[in-house]
């Protein structure tokens, strides 16, 4: 019996890292995605060059919510360019970037304006496809980034 209670323990204990769960609260586990003109310099990916954000592209699952999260000194926004297969040339978006909106991947949606270390309201990733956004300030920098829903 103490064999048992002993293998039960060391079960519980062997479990216990992989155990922690986030609560019922979509926040925690929406997937990060790093908002920082400074610190992720332009790269190359197959919607174009993007910069300003990491992952430059976000894999995620449908069912799952992402959230941008503002950890340079300035503010941005995350702003959906809808329909675009490529990034624009120039700057597709207007004034009402500036306002939070939306609240699924597959329509028009932006974090409004981030200040430095704000938090974005969560996304949720409804539908499969790619979708690409961009910051109202510094799209041309440029600063853009893609989600990957599968
Ligand atoms: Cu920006």
């Amino acid at each position: 019996m103490s064999r048992g209670l002993a293998a039960a323990v060391l079960l519980l204990a062997s479990c216990t890292p992989g155990a922690v769960s986030a609560p019922a609260g979509s926040s925690t586990q929406a997937t990060v995605i790093d908002v920082n003109l400074t610190l992720h310099a332009p790269v190359t990916t197959s919607a174009g060059t993007s910069g300003g954000y990491a992952p430059a592209v976000t894999n995620v699952s449908v069912g799952a919510y992402v959230r941008f999260v503002n950890s340079d000194s300035f503010a941005h926004t995350a702003t959906l360019i809808p329909g675009a297969a490529i990034f624009p040339s120039a700057s597709p978006f207007s004034a009402a970037a500036l306002t939070q909106s939306g609240t699924v991947v597959s329509q028009p949606w932006s974090t409004g304006a981030l200040q430095a270390g704000a938090s974005s309201s969560a996304i949720l990733i409804d539908r499969p496809g790619t979708f690409l956004y961009g910051c109202f300030y510094h799209y041309g920098a440029p600063m853009r980034g893609t989600i990957v829903a599968h």
